[in-house]
């Protein structure tokens, strides 16, 4: 049990489960494209899987118990599955129990071969989850247009902020039959829940990736990806014009330049016919862009879509830009973006970070959504923890994702969600997307942590249906990927809802945000002091703890960010009182003896977290160690080890910021709480092992 079979282990089920599902093992299944056949394979697989039984492909549907196919209704014709089907879209499907003639049949359709692959992957999950099939009326159609992953991967085989290992994709020594496994493993695992485009290298994009030996190997990629209705994207670097294509400038309204993006577009897509286009980081974080000409990011992105418009490409324009001669952070991409609403051509994304900062425990959602009614917006999730302590603490993401997610922005009224924004349905857009950067590496359980691949799993069927409820998923997840033994499945849930608001406690609670240490970004460093830095890199820049308080203060009489959130959220973050604890010290500069609702000051507020962080991974190593016995001692005890590094660090956390903050406050620690295990001397000599997390 090394993991790498992720959630598709299909294993026999208990008996009770195998004898509900073996009269469905008559199939008729309509031939068609490589979509089809590879749709019926993972079928045959699973079905013999879990229950022991092999299928039995008929040529004729009438003596079968499941049918699958675009056509399969005409030998039924109930009418509400034509209705239903208009529902389905593209991408959609129906799965319908029916009673004829006194027999059970299943019928999954859909209008493409696409909807007939996620229909055959929604029937086995519901095998793999132990679910009755006698009754089924599923109509079901992806909230997202586009929904990806976006791996961060160098040519050299690096992985930027990857912790599972090297690049799957890059500078690989064994050829790539040899690897096909992996590939379709990769394939299988995202069609199976819904995601449909991947990004294979890093938004710091080497321009090589544009030259003919690279086209190649994303043409590769392609075709093994295709029939798993996965289409390949790429990074690429403003200034390739200039570094590959040997032009003196790379000024997006120069004709010369245009024209070497139009004819490199034309390469791409003699290589690769369906290629989904350009993902863009220009002008952020040193990265050329068109603003070294002069030029907007519109000018730069509508270039590009330009190029790519007759194929039917798309450019996802990052908005992650923010300098630190600039004004808080935080208020950055906003002021840059929102007066060039309505200037981007129909085919740019404009591809937005969950919260205003980046990828922090916890943030409030980016006040770019919903402020630019004229471009399409896509959200970006990071699915890797590069803040959340790596591949070595058990975060279970999706609450942080639906959180997110469910914001109401108010921007068009009550219900103004962040979801309807950027799923196209408040302001009529063609486009959607949503983005979840990989967490993905060449480990042999995928993601480092057996509890990552959940976050990998959680990202996809979020972005298939942001209604889904985290629990929901996780259940899912825990029976395919561990066990249907419910002692096992309910306190792995409960590990699971516990651990992000976890990490916030012993990482940043209360809104502190940032920090971490200022390159690794793995383990505490709120004191960090580095000559020359940018400060906007530094913990001090976000904390601003000093003897009068804590926190950034982003109200009006500050840096006055709220403004860019729509009434009535304005308001209630601008006043303390008012603004949701969880989020007070990122809008809130406070004095240590302020006192909160609950009566205790700020300072014993935040120490109380602090602890319960500690305590929370405390609890969720003891949940764990009663399950010995019911999984596999692999999976167990490389979960068991990792917690205990989790417990360890979480201390680390606790000890380093209270005892740090607490040379600030001068005050106590609350007498009842246990006294810190470490020396601040010690946690500021610390050196993390970085090694390790590479
Ligand atoms: C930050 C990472 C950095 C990325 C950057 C980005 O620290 O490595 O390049 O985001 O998203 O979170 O471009």
């Amino acid at each position: 049990e090394s993991g790498e079979a992720l959630w598709m282990r299909y294993l026999k089920l208990p008996s009770d489960l195998q004898s509900l599902y073996i009269p469905y093992a008559q199939v008729y299944f309509e031939e068609g494209s490589s979509t089809i056949e590879v749709a019926k394979q993972e079928l045959a697989q699973a079905f013999v899987g879990l229950t022991g039984v092999d299928i039995k492909f008929q040529k004729k549907p009438f003596k079968c118990s499941l049918l699958i196919g675009k056509n399969v209704n005409q030998f039924w014709n109930i009418p509400d599955i034509e209705k239903n089907l208009k529902k389905c879209a593209n991408e959609g499907f129906v799965i319908r129990s029916v009673k004829r003639n006194g027999v059970r049949r299943i019928i999954v359709t859909a209008n493409t071969d696409a909807g007939i692959l996620y229909g055959t992957f929604a029937l086995i999950r519901l095998m793999q989850t132990g679910c009755p099939l006698d009754s089924l009326n599923i109509i079901e159609r992806p909230k997202y247009k586009f929904r990806l992953l976006n791996h961060w991967d160098n040519l050299d085989g690096t992985v930027e902020r990857g912790y599972a290992g090297r690049s799957i994709w890059w500078n690989r020594k064994e050829t790539l039959d040899a690897l096909k496994h992996q590939y379709l493993t990769y394939a299988r695992a995202n069609a199976s829940i819904g995601i449909n485009g991947t990004v294979l290298n890093n938004v710091n994009a080497n321009p090589k990736v544009l030259d003919q030996e690279y086209i190649e190997k994303f043409a590769r990629f392609a075709d093994l990806l295709r029939p798993y209705n996965i289409k390949v994207f790429m990074s690429i670097n403003f200034s390739s014009p200039v570094i590959i294509g040997g032009l003196p400038s790379s000024d997006p309204l120069r004709e010369d330049v245009q024209q070497w993006w139009n004819q490199k577009v034309k390469e791409i897509y003699e290589a690769i016919p369906d290629f989904g286009g350009f993902l863009v980081k220009a002008n952020s974080e040193g990265q050329p862009g068109p603003q070294d000409y002069g030029r907007s990011h519109a000018d730069g992105a509508n270039m590009l879509a330009r190029a790519l418009e007759p194929y039917g490409g798309i450019v996802m324009w990052r908005a992650f830009v923010y300098s630190p001669s600039g004004d808080d952070r935080a208020k950055q991409a906003y002021d840059e973006f929102v007066p060039l609403d309505g200037q981007f051509r129909d085919n740019v994304i404009i591809q937005v970070k969950n919260g205003p900062i980046d990828f922090q425990p916890r943030e409030p959602f980016s006040p770019l959504f919903g402020a630019m009614e004229k471009t399409p917006l896509m959200i970006e999730f990071q699915i890797t923890q590069e803040y959340l302590g790596f591949s070595d603490h058990l975060v279970y993401l999706a609450p942080l994702q639906k959180e997110c997610l469910d914001s109401d922005t108010y921007v068009k009224n009550e219900g103004s969600t962040v979801a309807i924004v950027t799923n196209g349905t408040l302001f009529k857009h063609q486009y959607s997307a949503i983005a979840g950067v990989a967490n993905i590496g060449r480990d042999i359980n995928w993601t480092g942590h057996h509890f990552a691949q959940a976050n990998w799993y959680a990202f996809g069927r979020l972005a298939w249906n942001h209604n889904l409820k985290p629990e929901d998923i996780a259940r899912e997840w825990i029976k395919m990927t561990f066990t249907h033994d419910s002692v096992f499945v309910e306190s792995v849930l409960d590990i699971m809802m516990r651990s992000r608001e976890a990490v916030v406690n012993y990482m940043t609670p209360m809104g502190l945000h940032h920090l971490m240490g200022w390159d690794h970004h793995y383990g505490p460093a709120p004191w960090t002091d580095i000559e020359g830095a940018r400060p906007d890199w530094l913990p001090r820049y976000y904390h601003n703890a000093s003897e009068e308080g804590i926190g950034f203060n982003r109200s009006k009489s500050g840096s006055n960010a709220v403004s860019q959130y729509a009434e009535p959220l304005c308001s209630m973050f601008n006043n303390p009182k008012t603004c949701p604890q969880n989020l007070l010290l990122w809008f809130h500069h406070l004095p240590w003896d302020y006192r909160l609702s609950s009566g205790l000051t700020l300072w014993q507020e935040l120490c109380y977290h602090y602890y319960r962080g500690v305590d929370e991974v405390k609890l969720m190593q003891k949940k764990w160690d009663r399950l010995r016995g019911r999984i596999d001692d692999e999976r167990f005890e490389h979960v068991q080890h990792k917690l205990k590094v989790q417990v360890r660090e979480a201390k680390w956390w606790r000890d380093a910021c209270v005892l740090y903050f607490q040379t600030f406050s001068k005050m106590p620690i609350p007498y009842e709480l246990e006294r810190p295990e470490h020396d601040l001397d010690e946690l500021m000599n610390l050196k993390f092992d970085m090694k390790n997390h590479n």
